[in-house]
């Protein structure tokens, strides 16, 4: 009998419990048998849907009254010239779908799947595998991001580690070739095991700069070979605790040395993929290198980087930054960077990465006006970064977070399709600056207003007028069309 049904019978043991914490972890590389071990995942396999009281999700509209249903994301319905799906371009998050389990700090994992048997083993890895594309089929969507730590297990050596993701990744491959469904991303977890406590790129110690260049050479690999059209490099561990024992100029070049080295190895192997950098300000570490997007592109520019890399929004990291999540896309945009987006929200009375599914429609309204600035995001797309609250116990709530999290993203292309059909707010800012679409105004514009000349006119025209800002204007405008 599995973890889940005994718990459904309350009579949930704690060696459920603890099978259920372990199951959590990485395998340390020392740890003995009971990691990597099909044995340990008990007997038979999985008969039958893993979610046979889900039905395939469909649209039906604003009116419909169904839970398991899209009430705004129509997959091919045509918006502003592109069908919606090639807007979104959806993507599950296998780590926080299908190995989240809720433990927190205070509290051990709350969520026991019923394919789940408590174990890290391969074949566990296997099973949820095939849970995890059968979720993606029913939810109608085709693509999906993981580490490489998420999806198959630690072994007790390099070759013993990347023998067991060849083996998950030969499933996934077969279940890829199924269903037509492939990676948006691929990346390294370089944050989880010990050895990595210091940073991976930015570690002090040279054997786990090594370490870690070996696993990304194997996450590109797998990533090219099953197809991902982006691989993406979050800041884990790479930042400080303290300064004073931070060589910060020496971590810093290490890891442009590092990125670098993967751009190489990236073209070697001939993976034409967009290489992503995922800001975020802190956490884990105090300081995260990878801040926000302008510390990022300016990282990028001094290195000699640009054009090697873009950047992977995600919004809770960007109000953590101190940023509105249009803000860090805004400035990702404009500089040519906006590459995907970690389609998540935080709490704005908690000061940490709380990774919910974003269900505000005026922040999904603002995202997506920077996505259509954009021109969409391909070859990036929307990966859903979030996660189930701790409380959210039920097999159909990862059903639920998905549909609602695709519905307001949705929702947020409808209205800006409302706004730029009525054009009133893009006529409003478009005022604003009308002035420099005069003759000086051009001069300015084309860096060739020197001081003299202004001071001539200054003096020629007297004190300027100003108009109005108009914000509550321009709120108004925007509120009308969610
Ligand atoms: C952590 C985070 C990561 C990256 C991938 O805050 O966002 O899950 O998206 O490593
Ligand atoms: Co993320």
């Amino acid at each position: 009998m599995k973890c889940a049904e005994l718990l459904l019978l309350l009579v949930a043991s704690s060696v459920c419990l603890s099978a259920a914490i372990a199951a959590q972890q990485t395998c340390p590389a020392d740890l003995d048998s009971k990691c990597g071990d099909d044995a340990s995942s008990g007997p038979g396999d999985w008969e039958g849907e893993f979610f046979p009281g889900i039905p395939k999700i469909k649209y039906e509209g604003p009116t419909s009254k169904n839970t398991l249903a899209y009430k705004w994301y129509n997959a091919e319905e045509v918006i502003l010239g592109k069908k919606m799906k090639d807007w979104m371009r959806f993507s599950v998050a296998f780590w926080h779908t299908f190995r989240g389990t809720g433990g927190d700090v205070f509290g051990a994992p709350t969520k026991f799947w019923p394919w789940e048997d408590g174990t890290n083993s391969l074949a566990m890895a296997k099973r949820r595998m095939r849970a995890h594309f059968e979720f993606m089929e029913k939810l109608g969507v085709d693509r999906w991001c993981f580490h490489d730590r998420d999806i198959a297990p630690d072994g007790k050596t390099l070759t013993e580690t990347n023998g067991n993701l060849d083996e998950i990744v030969e499933v996934a491959k077969k279940l890829q070739d199924e269903t037509n469904i492939k990676p948006l991303w691929g990346t390294a977890q370089l944050f989880m095991h010990p050895r990595y406590m210091h940073g991976a790129a930015t570690s002090p110690e040279v054997k786990v700069y090594a370490y870690a260049a070996a696993q990304v050479k194997k996450a590109l690999e797998v990533t090219h070979y099953l197809g991902g059209e982006n691989y993406v490099f979050w800041g884990g561990r790479e930042g400080y605790q303290t300064l004073l024992n931070t060589d910060m100029k020496r971590e810093l070049d290490h890891l442009a040395n590092f990125l670098q080295a993967a751009v190489d190895y990236k073209k070697k192997i001939g993976f034409n993929g967009t290489l992503l950098i995922e800001p975020k300000p802190q956490e884990p570490t105090k300081h995260q290198y990878d801040w926000d997007v302008a510390t990022t592109f300016s990282f990028l520019q001094k290195y000699g980087l640009t054009g090697e890399f873009k950047i992977n929004v995600e919004c809770n990291h960007a109000t953590l930054s101190g940023h509105s999540c249009h803000h860090e896309l805004e400035t990702a945009r404009i500089n040519g960077l906006l590459g995907n987006i970690d389609a998540n929200t935080g709490d704005p009375q908690i000061g940490w990465d709380t990774d919910q599914f974003l269900t505000d429609i005026s922040e999904a309204t603002l995202v997506m006006s920077s996505v259509v600035k954009n021109g969409g995001l391909a070859p990036g797309g929307f990966n859903f970064d979030a996660k189930l609250r701790r409380e959210s116990t039920d097999v159909e709530d990862l059903f639920l977070a998905h549909i609602s999290g695709m519905d307001t993203l949705a929702r947020g292309l409808r209205n800006v399709a409302k706004l730029m059909e009525d054009g009133s707010l893009d006529e409003l800012v478009r005022k604003r600056y009308q002035s420099f679409d005069s003759e000086i105004g051009a001069t300015i514009e084309a860096g060739k207003g020197d001081f003299e000349t202004l001071e001539k006119k200054v003096l020629e025209w007297g004190e300027p007028t100003v108009p109005s800002g108009r914000q509550e204007l321009a709120e108004m405008l925007f509120q009308s069309a969610l």
